[in-house]
């Protein structure tokens, strides 16, 4: 039995771990200690972004009278798909291995107002000297055969907890609202258990995405016409 088996186990039977003595409850405890830490060390990388996402939109908006970002959500990826993506991988199930192998764990989403306000909240993450870029994907000038477009970093992010300062990979995906729409509804259509997605409703919905972009840039060039910006 692996530890991650064990932890499983134990997670779903406490009682039966506890029935199988000292040795036994000891080991679930530091399993489900490092699981613990772990959750608190992608949490808290998450909140290093975030708390630099607000102070960026805040800033832009004393200088320019307002705000480049519609709104920030962030999720910590569940042990069951930490696990099903190792699984998937072919990779031993360790945290050890989720730390290593899984670069989206944590993952923050920015819905902005305009293609422009992307590619600035981009630049600011890649150039913090404390931040390290691991990967970048402009999903927005080459998209996804589906149609999908968004701006995908990875930034190892430092974490300083009271014994060390340690760093932890989160994937920033930043895309505006029109953007969004798409992806949610895309997803959801995807992922519903019952879909049947055929080629032809493939093309219909990649169709949908071409006409969101064009009416991103017909909104991108007003706003740059309104404020002199040509
Ligand atoms: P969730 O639940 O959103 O996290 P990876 O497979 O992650 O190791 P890959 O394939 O290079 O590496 O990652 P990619 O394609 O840069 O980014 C993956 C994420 O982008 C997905 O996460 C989705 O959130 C989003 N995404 C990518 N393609 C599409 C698409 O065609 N439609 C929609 N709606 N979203 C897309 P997950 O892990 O799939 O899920």
């Amino acid at each position: 039995m692996t530890d991650i088996d064990f932890y499983i186990e134990g997670i779903q039977q406490l009682p039966a771990i506890i029935e199988r003595g000292d040795e036994a409850r000891e080991k679930f405890a530091e399993i489900f200690m490092e699981f613990v830490q772990l959750q608190h060390l992608y949490e808290s990388a998450i909140e290093v972004v975030r708390t630099y996402l607000n102070i960026l939109d805040s800033e832009f908006n004393i200088k320019f009278q307002r705000n480049p970002i519609h709104n920030i959500e962030s999720r910590l990826k569940s042990s069951d798909s930490i696990i099903e993506k190792l699984r998937r991988k072919n990779i031993p199930i360790s945290p050890e291995n989720a730390r290593k192998n899984l670069l989206d764990i944590a993952g923050i989403r920015v819905t902005c107002y305009y293609i422009s306000d992307i590619y600035v909240i981009a630049e600011m993450l890649s150039q913090r000297d404390d931040f390290t870029v691991i990967k970048q994907k402009d999903y927005i000038k080459s998209p996804k055969p589906s149609g999908y477009r968004s701006y995908h970093l990875i930034i190892n992010v430092p974490v300083y907890l009271a014994a060390k300062k340690t760093f932890a990979p989160v994937e920033i995906q930043i895309r505006t609202i029109a953007m969004d729409f798409w992806a949610s509804l895309e997803h959801q259509l995807k992922y519903k258990p019952s879909s049947a997605i055929t080629p032809e409703i493939s093309e219909e919905l990649k169709q949908c995405a071409e006409r969101i972009s064009e009416t991103d840039l017909q909104m991108q060039k007003i706003y740059m016409q309104i404020n002199d910006l040509d």
